[in-house]
């Protein structure tokens, strides 16, 4: 098993635990996004893991999105790649047969937060430091049509053209007004209430509830499928140009001086 997360799987619940320990902010790197590609496919594959929670091993961050350094001064081709792996992170996760739960310990922007959008259910630590949204804008950046996509199926139309064109990172208790979370809890709860919220998801027959999951998200995933390419064009397109990234470095030093 690699080293940016760890996975625990209770043949005897059903329930695998993805913990995400990549430090200082677990952001989704092309190692990162492969690692959890196979991962997402093992547990997919066993009969005995009907449903997956999704949390974070580091203090204070559930994940920082986009590794930023796999977008800043590379090659068209690694762009590419990388925005693949992107890709593929969204089509496993927002397909997935199982009750997928994301047990949000920590910030949540952008990238962070599709992951989150990309399960059934959100349950997030009320702590009044933690952010989640797709803050994309706020690099300078465009968050793609699916990201958007998952966001309006998520909190509907004007809610998500508000968040995205201001680039919004919601306190935790705007995230539960809006409906970009379900619950809040107290941060040590969060893992024990995702558990306890699991049961009631497995009280629902599996088939009934897959073909349900599939049938609402479908229709979204058919889109991002037909149009794999062209978005993997328009990425490496967009991200490969000087004035965006000045921006993602200009977003970088704002980082180091904010903490400065
Ligand atoms: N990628 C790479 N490095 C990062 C990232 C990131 N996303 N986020 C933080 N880091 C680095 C920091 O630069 C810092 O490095 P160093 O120690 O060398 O200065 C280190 O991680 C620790 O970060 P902080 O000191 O900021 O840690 P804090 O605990 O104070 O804050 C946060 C944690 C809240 C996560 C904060 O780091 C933050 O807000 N990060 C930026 C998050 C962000 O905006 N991510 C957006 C990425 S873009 C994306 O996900 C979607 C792109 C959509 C596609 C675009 C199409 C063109």
């Amino acid at each position: 098993s690699g080293t940016k997360m760890k996975v625990d799987l209770d043949s005897s619940t059903g329930i695998a635990v993805m913990r995400f320990q990549s430090p200082p902010v677990n952001s989704l790197s092309l190692d990162f996004l492969t690692e959890f590609a196979i991962n997402m496919e093992k547990l997919e594959l066993d009969k005995s893991c009907r449903g997956l929670i999704l949390t974070s091993a580091v203090p204070k961050i559930f994940s920082a999105g986009l590794d930023i350094m796999e977008m800043y001064g590379k090659s068209p081709e690694h762009c590419g790649e990388f925005w693949k792996a992107v890709q593929e992170m969204w089509l496993k996760l927002y397909g997935s047969n199982m009750v997928a739960i994301a047990a949000v310990n920590g910030s949540s922007p952008a990238g962070g937060c599709l992951m989150a959008l990309s399960c059934d259910y959100r349950i997030m630590a009320e702590n009044p430091r933690y952010g989640i949204g797709l803050n994309e804008t706020q690099l300078g950046i465009v968050a793609p049509f699916w990201f958007k996509d998952t966001m309006v199926n998520t909190v509907g139309h004007r809610t998500t053209e508000l968040a995205l064109e201001l680039g919004l990172l919601y306190s935790t208790p705007d995230a539960l007004r809006i409906g970009l979370v379900d619950q809040l809890v107290p941060e040590d709860k969060v893992v024990s209430t995702a558990m306890e919220t699991m049961t009631k998801w497995f009280a629902i027959p599996d088939h009934a509830r897959q073909i349900t999951k599939s049938m609402m998200r479908k229709p979204t995933i058919d889109k991002m499928v037909s149009n794999r390419e062209s978005d993997i064009k328009n990425f490496v397109s967009f991200i490969t140009r000087d004035s965006i990234q000045k921006s993602l470095r200009m977003y970088m030093e704002s980082l180091r001086k904010r903490k400065a």
